[in-house]
């Protein structure tokens, strides 16, 4: 199981998304992370083991190679996709929360901002969780969140931004959304993002993982 597991880590640290997939070299007609996460769970491995154990890290690693200059932006962006097809497999357990829903979460990558891992993990966790989540997408602005409000009165809300630049387009979302919505329930996250800052630009809560977000989120369950 742990060869497995490392196998699968290795696969989405280079970016190998699926056996038929050419890229990298080394790997051809190898499992990719489609494959290995498949047979992952099939040989008993929990879907929290394979996230931790092996997606998690994998991109940890793929982002301090970047920060080494030992890898660039596409071979990053295969590893996201070789993540995201492991996730396939993983998705329907994150999602199969209570059919009753406890109310509704909107979420979006703040403006300027594409990273979407992260953030559709978080989307996926707390629907299992039991809310009907609304998903923005990237690149969301103030205007697309207040409309967002508007069309679903009471929805907690949450933010992604993984870039420290983006960061700070939170603040002013934030600001935006807490003018018009005064009541509204802010939650924040994302790599760079912390308690401090949260506090700083006056969003309710932070969490650095799905799991704090979900047990927040409890609070204000209907
Ligand atoms: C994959 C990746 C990309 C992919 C994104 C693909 C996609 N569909 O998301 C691509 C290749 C497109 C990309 C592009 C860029 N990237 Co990039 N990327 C990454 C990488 C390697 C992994 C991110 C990831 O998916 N992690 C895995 C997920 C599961 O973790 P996560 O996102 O942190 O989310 C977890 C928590 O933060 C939390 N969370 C996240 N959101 C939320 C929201 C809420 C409400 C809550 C409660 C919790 C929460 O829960 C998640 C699960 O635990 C990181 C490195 C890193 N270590 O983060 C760099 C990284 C974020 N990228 C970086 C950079 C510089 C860029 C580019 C500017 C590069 C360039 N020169 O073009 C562009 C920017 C594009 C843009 N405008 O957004 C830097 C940012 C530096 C900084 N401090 O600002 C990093 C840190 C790499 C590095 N070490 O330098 N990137």
């Amino acid at each position: 199981m742990e060869d497995l597991l490392e196998k699968l880590l290795e696969a989405v640290e280079l970016g190998k998304v699926d056996k038929k997939s050419p890229y990298p070299p080394q790997l051809k007609d190898q499992d990719g992370a489609y494959e290995l996460a498949g047979k992952a769970l099939e040989q008993g491995c929990k879907p929290d083991e394979i996230l931790e154990k092996a997606l998690i890290p994998a991109m940890a690693n793929v982002g301090n190679r970047y920060s080494r200059r030992e890898i660039y932006v596409p071979q990053m962006l295969m590893s996201a996709k070789a993540m995201s097809a492991a996730m396939i497999h993983l998705k329907p357990f994150f999602q199969s929360g209570e059919t009753k829903r406890k109310g509704k979460f909107i979420v979006g990558t703040v403006s300027g901002d594409l990273h979407d891992i992260g953030k559709n993990l978080v989307a996926m966790m707390i629907e299992g969780g039991g809310w009907e989540v609304i998903n923005l997408g990237v690149d969301v602005d103030s205007d697309k969140f207040l409309k967002a409000i508007d069309e679903n009165p009471g929805a907690v809300i949450g933010l992604s931004a993984l870039l420290t630049t983006t960061m700070e387009n939170m603040k002013k979302i934030v600001t935006d959304i807490k003018e018009k919505h005064s009541d509204s329930k802010i939650l924040i996250g994302g790599a760079p993002v912390t308690m401090e800052y949260c506090k700083k630009i006056g969003a309710d809560f932070y969490s650095p993982d799905p799991q704090g977000a979900v047990n927040y989120l409890k609070k204000f369950a209907s």
